[in-house]
């Protein structure tokens, strides 16, 4: 406790006396107590830039954490950066200025953080990542990452493919919609999922573009895609609101999802497990979004100095059509 006290004291000491911004939180914390959260001894508060609400997951994710924090008795300072880095810099600065116990954020992209994370470190507020990773060569910025393993998920996307074609002979045309460009879950999707079609020169990338995770932009994109290649055999996108984007193109275009077109995407959001269960898409890679309850039981050991794991790797699974079937009335998001 000690330790925690004289921490905060001393990021009281360190802050910038710059106005706070970026914080929904509503600021709450005076400034002059050092005292964190100014709640009882055990009181915690955690800073959580997230990236956005760019897509399904997303808004799962969002909720997972709010929810997860109210139950965990741990006040929550919530920034969402609306897809720029520049806006997550300034809410965790903020939070630094604010003094909360942790920090944890979700990075939109992996290049970047270094000088952010060093002056949360100097002022000895611990710092989690959630869902992305950062390139960070010095791993001592952040306590632990607790996420998907997106390499996996583009291998699981290119395994399915593999046994699919398994048969064909004929040059199977790829065109890959990207997430946002630089994050780790579009760089890892797209290298997972290279290595493994790699193994068989018919399958070709014809065209690879970002969709930026939305479906707007993923409708865009396969609408440009479907005027310049009038031969696509398959649709590779690296979350559901994109490949769902990406069928209004394709049935605007008088073509039929999942049949003219076969689609793999990758969340298992329920928009994206009804597409599933109806036929318009044929295979999605999970991704848990529900990182909540997790997040706040590493938040609670590092704000009281445990030891964590360095990595907290998520279970996930993948889903065929008729598993999609079975499950999507217990789908919780
Ligand atoms: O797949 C996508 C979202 O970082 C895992 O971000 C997350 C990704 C998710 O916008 O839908």
């Amino acid at each position: 406790m000690l330790k925690r006290i004289s921490a905060l004291v001393l990021a009281g000491l360190t802050a910038m006396a710059v106005a706070a911004c970026g914080s929904g939180g509503g600021g709450g914390v005076s400034g002059s107590d050092g005292g964190g959260s100014g709640g009882g001894d055990d009181a915690i508060t955690m800073g959580f830039s997230q990236v956005g609400a760019e897509s399904g997951w997303r808004t799962a994710n969002t909720k997972s954490v709010q929810e997860s924090a109210a139950k965990a008795g741990i006040t929550l300072k919530f920034s969402d950066a609306q897809q720029k880095q520049e806006n997550q810099i300034k809410a965790i600065r903020s939070f630094i200025q604010q003094r909360v116990d942790v920090i944890a954020f979700s990075p939109v992209v992996e290049s970047g953080w270094d000088t952010v994370l060093k002056e949360a470190q100097n002022a000895k507020i611990p710092v989690i990542l959630t869902d992305r990773a950062v390139d960070s060569k010095d791993t001592s910025l952040y306590k632990s990452f607790l996420g998907s393993d997106f390499i996996e998920e583009g291998k699981k996307a290119g395994q399915w493919l593999v046994e699919e074609y398994k048969d064909a002979t004929d040059t199977v045309n790829i065109v890959e919609l990207q997430g946002t460009t630089g994050s780790a879950p579009a760089n890892d999707r797209k290298e997972g999922f290279a290595q493994v079609i790699a193994a068989e020169p018919k399958f070709k990338v014809i065209a690879s573009q970002t969709g930026d995770f939305t479906r707007a932009k993923g409708k865009e994109v396969m609408e440009a895609f479907l005027k310049s290649n009038p031969d696509i055999d398959v649709l590779y996108a690296h979350n559901d609101d994109m490949g769902l984007g990406a069928i209004e193109a394709i049935e605007g275009a008088g073509k039929v999802p999942g049949e003219d077109i076969k689609i793999i995407t990758v969340d298992a959001v329920k928009d994206g497990m009804q597409a599933l269960a109806d036929g318009k898409i044929n295979y999605i890679v999970e991704c848990s979004p529900l990182l909540g309850p997790q997040l706040m039981d590493l938040a609670k050991k590092v704000v009281k100095g445990e030891q964590v794991p360095a990595r907290v790797v998520t279970e996930e699974t993948t889903f065929t059509q008729e598993q999609a079937k079975e499950v999507l009335s217990t789908r919780q998001y």
